[in-house]
């Protein structure tokens, strides 16, 4: 008998899009995106298309099992299947006796974006950490730096709906690679554009976004922060500014206009590489096609000043009073609007129960320090990763290595495949994907909280992340009610005592209607996020902030060169900016182990421009060494059009996926930087420097 079962892709991708599951005799047979969802519109991305291949694929992990052979190895060879009972009986020894010998704090939960589902990727597992009194985990691995930006403007992550992009007339992709990362946006630009909406893509490199675009502006990597008030200049030099909106809604301005006055646009063109003629032509534009909308995302806040570049961009929509129209404004998240009752989700409280305090905090862009810094106490002892790779994604890879590769420390890992990490595992656990589990997705690109319903049962002897938490609990013998909740009762904590957006939003109703939009307030229809004032302390944007002054930074908002970056201080023996990037076919390194999504993609190439190439005598298709200080890749040259000179290109990808003879294994990780960007805590994967050379 066939059925049809509403799930949600709970992957880390804004579109967090509904997904219909046919099942016929207990077997998944069909995926396909709901045509009656607002936003998924009946299509997939490619990546989900083929999702069917991930979850019956024949390396899916099945069973639990433990290392036979020296760590940094990997593949089945490397490991024996062990039954449950005697995987949860290790690892709760494991983390029993990492307390009594160094205190909870040596162990480090460590997850991040395999699933961003409330109950599977937020829940049970905080619940469980915090009562077991473990460091508890920074996640900053993405989007730091951006949330702070963002926040010390308009003070929440609120931004423009997706479906209002139809009535914008100037849309401005500002390191948002929309085409590739956010696929479910495009069908509304391309209405706007069919409306007469221009699309203008700011972005270093050439992507499918770009070359789709009416007019794409190739920013040197890091110079967001000119470039805005280049803007500012032209726009507040004009009187092209909503003196009113301003005067309503925002304080600080006098500083923004001394500060802009110091960027003209000749001084910006030598600082971005944009034409000055450009910057004018563009502040214009923006200002006179109302609304207009820019679709910030997470690509210039990967830098070392991403936190002021998102500030610098977030001020534009307040000073041309964007915002008060429908289809004006911006967005980089939707995630703030939510609402959701965190507290009952995770129960922070329970790390009392366990130190008599709250626990440490680690920022986990700093993996390889962290597992490697004699000095740290307690020291790392166990490492417990679900839902992530931090052996492919962490930035400094050979450090991270290094640290994983320690005879002391002892790493588990909940997992659906064998990955970079798990070469390093002392332990692997089988993980459900998202048809064999139930959950309640959120979004960060729209305002639908959906329910997803497990399709199909677990596959061999997988478990779910909160299942997985709850045998856990169990073993270790904590006897608080929380930690046996059941998925629904999670569902349930998280959807009641949120704020007034999520009113009559209940499991109930969602089990009949499978999404619900929030009960966004209204302005003749429309929500108008910060039509009316900002959600700061006093209502108003602060293009001036005291949290930067304290920090040393100015106020407004200052551009410096990032010190890893061709004007920056360590410009000299590693001449080539490198965008360390995510493919349009993989979800950062999901995907990569599959051979139909491998199809889909040029791996294992570094990209660069004809005159860097010419230089250093490179042809297209040599086999080249790059590489720097941290570490080194070999990579095919491929010399097209995608960068400038003085920039190139990698993608990330699996160690063993791409790279030609780099061994032992590496990827593009080995390149980045650990160095930390402004306003603390961000990761700077787009501010590094390397050179090239043939092999
Ligand atoms: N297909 C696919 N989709 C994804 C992902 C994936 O890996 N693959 N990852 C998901 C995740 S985790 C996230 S966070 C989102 C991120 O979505 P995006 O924020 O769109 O992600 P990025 O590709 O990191 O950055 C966007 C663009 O910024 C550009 N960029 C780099 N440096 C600069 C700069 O200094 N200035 C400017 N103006 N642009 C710059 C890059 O070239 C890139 O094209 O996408 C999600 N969706
Ligand atoms: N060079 C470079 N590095 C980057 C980036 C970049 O652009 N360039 N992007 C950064 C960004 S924005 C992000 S968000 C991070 C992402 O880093 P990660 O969060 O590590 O994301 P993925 O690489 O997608 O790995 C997620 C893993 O979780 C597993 N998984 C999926 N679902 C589940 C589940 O339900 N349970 C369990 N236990 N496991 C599951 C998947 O099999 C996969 O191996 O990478 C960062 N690293
Ligand atoms: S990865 Fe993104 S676009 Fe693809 S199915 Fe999932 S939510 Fe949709
Ligand atoms: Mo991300």
């Amino acid at each position: 008998m066939k059925q049809v079962v509403h799930t949600v892709c709970p992957h880390d991708c804004p579109d967090a899009c509904s997904v219909l599951v046919t099942v016929e005799d207990g077997k998944a047979i069909r995926v396909a995106g709901n045509a009656r969802h607002p936003v998924t519109r009946g299509f997939l991305c490619g990546k989900v298309a083929k999702y069917l291949e991930r979850v019956y694929s024949p390396e899916r992990l099945l069973y639990p099992m433990r290392r036979v052979a020296p760590k940094g190895t990997g593949g089945a060879a490397a490991f024996a299947r062990i039954s449950w009972d005697e995987a949860l009986d290790e690892v709760a020894g494991r983390l029993k006796r990492a307390s009594e010998e160094f205190g909870p704090e040596s162990i480090l939960p460590y997850s991040y974006g395999g699933t961003l589902g409330q109950v599977q990727g937020n829940g049970m597992d905080r619940r469980f950490f915090h009562r077991l009194g473990a460091s508890q985990l920074e996640r900053t691995i993405c989007s730091e730096a951006g949330e702070v930006g963002l926040l010390s403007v308009t003070g929440a992550k609120w931004g423009v709906a997706p479906e209002d992009y139809v009535h914008a007339r100037y849309i401005l992709a500002w390191g948002a690679n929309i085409h590739g990362n956010n696929i479910h946006l495009w069908p509304f630009i391309e209405e706007a554009r069919r409306n007469g909406a221009k699309l203008v893509v700011i972005d270093p490199f050439r992507t499918r976004t770009a070359n789709a675009a009416d007019w794409h502006l190739p920013v040197r990597p890091g110079t967001d922060v000119a470039l805005a008030l280049g803007l500012m200049h032209v726009i507040v030099g004009e009187q092209l500014h909503d003196a009113e909106f301003l005067a309503q809604h925002a304080t600080g301005f006098d500083e923004v206009r001394k500060r802009a006055a110091a960027y003209p646009p000749e001084r910006v063109e030598a600082i971005t590489g944009i034409a000055a003629g450009d910057i004018v032509r563009l502040a214009r534009e923006y200002v006179e096609s109302q609304p207009a909308v820019i679709r910030l995302n997470y690509g210039v806040q990967r830098s070392e000043n991403g936190a002021t570049a998102v500030r610098a961009i977030s001020m534009l929509p307040v000073i041309t009073g964007a915002w008060r129209r429908r289809g004006g404004g911006m967005t980089l998240s939707t995630s703030g609007t939510f609402g959701l009752n965190k507290r009952a989700l995770q129960r922070p409280e329970l790390m009392t129960t366990a130190l008599g305090r709250p626990a440490r905090s680690l920022n986990m862009s700093l993996l390889g320090k962290l597992l490697t810094d004699s000095s740290l106490t307690p020291p790392v002892k166990v490492l417990f990763v679900y839902a992530c790779n931090p052996a492919a994604v962490c930035p400094n890879q050979n450090l991270v290595l290094e640290g994983l590769r320690r005879d002391d420390l002892y790493t588990v890992v909940h997992e659906q495949f064998l990955t970079d990490t798990t070469d390093y595992a002392d332990l692997v656990l089988p993980a459900t994907t998202f048809l064999e589990h139930k959950d309640l997705v959120t979004s960060y690109g729209h305002h639908y909280v959906q329910l997803s319903e497990a399709a199909i049962e677990p596959l061999g002897e997988c478990c779910s992340n909160a299942e997985l938490f709850r045998l856990l609990a169990a073993r270790m013998g904590f006897d608080e009610s929380c930690l046996q909740a059941t998925d629904e009762e999670m569902i349930d904590a998280v959807l009641s005592g949120g704020e007034a957006v999520l009113s009559g939003i209940t499991q109930p109703a969602l089990e009949r209607e499978h999404w619900m939009r929030l009960r966004l307030p209204l302005t003749d229809g429309a929500y108008l996020p910060f039509a009316d004032g900002f959600a700061t302390p006093g209502g108003k944007a602060q293009l001036a902030s005291a949290a930067f002054a304290a920090r040393g930074l100015d106020p407004v908002a200052e551009w410096s060169a990032p010190a890893e970056s061709r004007q920056g201080e360590q410009a000299s023996s590693f001449p080539l900016e490198l965008l360390a990037r995510k493919h349009d076919n993989f979800l950062n390194s999901t995907f990569c182990n599959l051979p139909g999504h491998q199809k889909m993609e040029r791996r294992g190439e570094l990209q660069m421009n004809q005159a860097d190439a010419r230089t250093r005598c490179i042809a297209d298709g040599d086999l080249l060494r790059v590489f720097n200080s941290r570490g080194e890749l070999r990579l095919r040259a491929r010399v097209d059009g995608s960068v400038g000179p003085g920039v190139v290109a990698a993608h990330l990808d699996w160690s063993r996926g791409g790279a030609e003879e780099s061994s032992p294994a590496r990827n593009v990780n080995a390149l980045t930087s650990d160095r930390l960007g402004d306003m603390g805590g961000g990761p700077t994967f787009y501010s590094v420097l390397v050179e090239v050379e043939k092999a």
